[in-house]
């Protein structure tokens, strides 16, 4: 299918947007060809400007949960809309929001809102070394936390697992405070902190992985994360970014039963506007100003019409809406083992909940180690085939697909037969 107007447009944007996109992913890099300008969505659909129709398994990188444009959460954003766009103040609206997303997270005993991922993840590991007064900060390699210089970073060589600088413009000093480990990997998370517990402000974590691929916690070892931290005195720090009202309405959290010291979130609980936040303990958090010496701001955080688009995404979490992305999830998941498994493809399928991967790698994907031996290749061409036959794939092998609770069991039919057709 050629969709000649994307192509037009991809041009027109490539002299005024660097590779033509906001955003690295969506310049489909990584499977070739060109994106797909979308025009609208609504439901589990997007539409190109061509007038093309996909099944979306993006649903705008986690946030449409409901579905896109869902009429409660379009009526919330009009209604906020009409009493203005931004003060600069504070409004009630954010204070029902905070108690909002408490209900669901009683861990977060006090939260910041501010306007992307990214700034949540910064200001949370800001407000661990303000807090513990200690610099460095533990990662794990294939999790992605957003933009920030100490986060992209990837492991040194040797032992001391010092991290190197993951983007230029990242200075080496700002890379060295962030030590890299493998994720799943608690014997080495165990060594870390015997070796340097007391130096060590936060471990920050995809509870589920996304941002390699769909990839769990095996069993210990986010409940190591948090005990480490518990007993060296540093910050145990839950990106749900992704995760966050998607896995449970408290997330993974909820879903595995435990309590981060920090939470980010974002995605979903702006329901498709830039809307994020991060909190936690009390004591935690009483050292962000105006209250403590932490400094972090933001012109637009807690924006009210992002608000009122999060308000009206959050309330609208009812156990029916987990109930159906389960189903759907279970069925999808089955009709991609099925797919490949008829095609004699060497092919891992993981999920959890509404957060699904396809790898082309005949193993389990435990880390990043696991992940980087997927055959990219053959997942690009599944990409094209499952784009020409009407379905929205995310485009890369190191993204998380997500389910909402708008599709049908005939979108999972209809995909599983086009993932068996594009198989070749
Ligand atoms: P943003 O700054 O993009 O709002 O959030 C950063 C972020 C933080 N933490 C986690 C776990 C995340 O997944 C993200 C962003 N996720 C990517 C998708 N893998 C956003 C898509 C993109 O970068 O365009």
């Amino acid at each position: 299918m050629s969709d000649t107007i994307s192509q037009a447009l991809f041009e027109r944007a490539r002299a005024v947007i660097p590779g033509g996109v906001n955003s690295p992913v969506r310049a489909f890099r990584a499977v070739g060809g060109n994106p797909v300008f979308i025009a609208r969505a609504k439901g589990a659909r997007v539409y190109g400007e061509d007038g093309s129709e996909y099944v979306d398994y993006v649903g705008s990188w986690g946030p449409a949960l409901l579905g896109h444009a869902h009429p409660d959460v379009i009526r919330a954003v009009q209604e906020a809309a009409e009493g203005g766009l931004s003060f600069g103040a504070p409004t009630s609206r954010e204070v029902r929001f905070a108690e909002a997303v408490r209900a669901l997270y009683p861990q977060i005993e006090k939260l910041r809102c501010v306007s992307s991922g990214t700034e949540a993840t910064m200001s949370a590991i800001r407000v661990a070394r303000g807090f513990t007064r200690r610099d460095f900060i533990v990662k794990f390699e294939g999790c992605y936390h957003g933009h920030a210089d100490h986060l992209l970073v990837k492991a040194g060589s040797g032992l001391a697992t010092f991290g190197v600088p993951d983007s230029a413009g990242v200075p080496e000093g700002t890379a060295q405070t962030t030590l890299t480990l493998a994720y799943n990997d608690i014997p080495a998370l165990e060594a870390l902190f015997a070796a340097r517990g007391s130096e060590i402000a936060a471990v920050i974590v995809e509870p589920v992985v996304g941002n390699m691929g769909c990839v769990p916690p095996e069993p210990g070892f986010l409940e190591a994360i948090i005990s480490l931290c518990r007993k060296h005195g540093a910050l145990s720090i839950f990106d749900e970014v992704m995760t966050g009202c998607r896995l449970a309405r408290g997330g993974a959290q909820e879903r595995y039963g435990l309590r981060a010291d920090l939470t980010t979130l974002g995605k979903i609980i702006g329901g498709g506007m830039p809307l994020a936040a991060y909190g936690g303990r009390e004591d935690v958090m009483n050292v962000v100003a105006p209250l403590g010496p932490v400094y972090q701001a933001g012109t637009l955080s807690g924006n009210p019409v992002a608000v009122a688009a999060g308000l009206a995404t959050i309330e609208r979490l009812v156990p029916e809406v987990y109930e159906k992305l389960e189903r759907l999830g279970a069925a999808l998941e089955a009709g991609l083992k099925d797919a490949t498994a008829k095609a004699g493809v060497p092919a891992t399928v993981q999920r959890v909940g509404s957060m699904i991967t396809l790898f082309f790698n005949d193993k389990p994907v435990r880390s990043w180690a696991d992940a980087s031996r997927s055959d990219t290749k053959r997942f690009a061409t599944w990409h094209a085939g499952m784009l020409s036959r009407g379905i929205y794939w995310p485009p890369s092998q190191y993204e998380a697909a997500f389910l909402s609770a708008a599709h049908t069991d005939e979108d999972i039919t209809r995909t599983a037969l086009a993932a068996r057709a594009s198989l070749g």
